[in-house]
């Protein structure tokens, strides 16, 4: 029944009451739909810094005037967290409180703009965590989670890879087949080097001869090998399973040239980092010699390493840690600069990415219709005592928890459980930081 009959019944106290019902329930309804959008002001950002698995998480909290309305953002950069819990409570703390917390892409360019100075690693990760803890809370303003702030679900989970590695081939390849019992369709396959510091995976043997005492790493010997291992994996575990692999920048441009050809015949998913960021103009030699999927990414933190590679097509794959890019707001807009040229999404997913970026991961997987593929690292079970609600793993594929915003809140008291500065070796000794890999003449190799 149309508004005007309902007025022209409105003398009758049962019509009266209808229309006010029928208007309550409007207003009801209008004032559901616009929840808290007296606009909440930034009162406090905090970071919470802790290390349940090992490995130093930075997380920003940012709190508002409005009671009981606060978000999280990642901005773990777990070789110099120690600066980016700097940046954010001695810059953007102050940079950012008695400010709108509703103006997300605002207070990104402002945040941004404020260091003069851009796009490096500790600035970025510092305005990742601010920028995701406003989407957080534009999501539990909106009763919704962040994916469907983004238009919702272009999937219903995001397919995963896991890391199997090993010492020996073989063990590997066994680590491998777990990960297909338990559903994965794709999975990233890492062998060490005997007696030398393989990438993603175990050490064998006796330490090579050096002229240091440094663990040691020789490109040529780490290329043979790889190719057996792949050569082993295609033969036990067969064709059907999406094998990765990550190079990690450890080898030269030409051997990366001749390792993406040699590689091409075990139809791999993707070929990760072959090249380092300093040297990305040889894709393009790479690009005209074979059809080795090329994945690369985690390491860049400007819109100038990324925009060229896609625009040329020069990768397939767009590999970023979303923090390390300035966060969801960035990265975000470089899915969708991305599907244009039908480059796809494999944002990077570590056991260095907090909850809270895997979320947010998740969030770009489900949303974005250029998605590739998710790395999982699972969530070990003092991780999950910090972080409820971690995004959930089944069959290989990862879910959002469905819960609005990111749908996880950090229990800070156990978070201070696992205080930065108990890493094992050397990582505790260099605050998280990485030490040296040598070539056996000493020559450093970039890890
Ligand atoms: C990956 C990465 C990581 C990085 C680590 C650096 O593909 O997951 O290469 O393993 O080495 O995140 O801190
Ligand atoms: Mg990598």
């Amino acid at each position: 029944m149309n508004r005007r009959n309902l007025l022209k019944i409105a003398s009758s106290a049962t019509a009266t009451a209808l229309v006010t019902t029928k208007e309550s329930t409007a207003a009801q309804q209008v004032a559901r739909a616009t929840r808290g959008t007296p606009t909440p002001i930034i009162k406090d950002v905090q970071v919470i810094a802790t290390a349940p698995a090992g490995l130093r998480l930075a997380v920003v909290k940012i709190l508002t005037d409005q009671d009981g309305l606060y978000g999280y953002g990642c901005a773990t950069f777990t070789q110099r967290a120690d600066l980016v819990v700097a940046a954010v409570d001695r810059y953007l703390k102050p940079f950012l409180v008695g400010k709108p917390a509703d103006r997300i892409d605002d207070t990104w360019q402002a945040c941004y703009n404020s260091s003069y100075w851009r796009n490096g690693p500790v600035l970025n990760n510092a305005i990742s965590g601010v920028d995701q803890a406003l989407w957080d809370i534009k999501g539990r303003q909106a009763g919704m989670p962040v994916y469907q702030l983004l238009g919702g679900k272009c999937r219903e989970a995001a397919d995963c890879y896991g890391h199997a590695g090993g010492a020996e081939i073989q063990e590997c390849v066994d680590s491998a087949r777990q990960y297909i019992a338990q559903g994965f369709r794709h999975v990233r396959v890492q062998v060490g080097v005997p007696g030398m510091a393989g990438y993603g995976a175990g050490r064998s043997g006796v330490n090579v001869k050096a002229l240091h005492n440094a663990p040691v790493f020789e490109p040529a010997a780490y290329i043979r090998r790889a190719l057996k291992l792949f050569e082993e994996c295609r033969k036990q575990l067969g064709d059907e399973i999406e094998l990765c692999h990550d190079v990690h920048e450890r080898i030269t441009p030409t051997q990366a040239i001749q390792m993406c050809k040699d590689v091409e015949q075990f139809r791999l998913f993707f070929f990760e980092d072959p090249l380092s960021p300093e040297d990305i103009a040889y894709y393009r030699i790479i690009r005209q010699q074979c059809a080795t999927p090329i994945a690369m990414g985690e390491l860049f933190n400007s819109p100038h390493e990324w925009t060229p590679l896609i625009a040329e097509r020069l990768i397939d794959y767009i590999r970023v840690h979303v923090s390390q890019a300035g966060g969801l707001t960035p990265c975000r807009k470089m899915a969708a600069f991305a599907e244009h040229f039908n480059v796809r999404t494999a944002w990077h997913g570590p056991g260095d990415v907090s909850p809270i970026g895997h979320a947010a991961n998740v969030a770009l997987d489900l949303a974005c219709y250029n998605f590739g593929v998710q790395e999982y690292s699972a969530f070990n079970q003092r991780t999950r005592e910090v972080f409820s609600n971690c995004p959930v793993m089944k069959d290989g594929y990862l879910y959002a928890n469905e819960a609005p915003g990111w749908g996880i809140e950090v229990d800070e008291k156990a978070a201070k459980k696992y205080p930065f500065g108990n890493e094992p070796g050397e990582r505790g000794k260099l605050n998280g930081g990485w030490g040296e890999i040598r070539k056996r003449d000493g020559t450093l190799i970039k890890q």
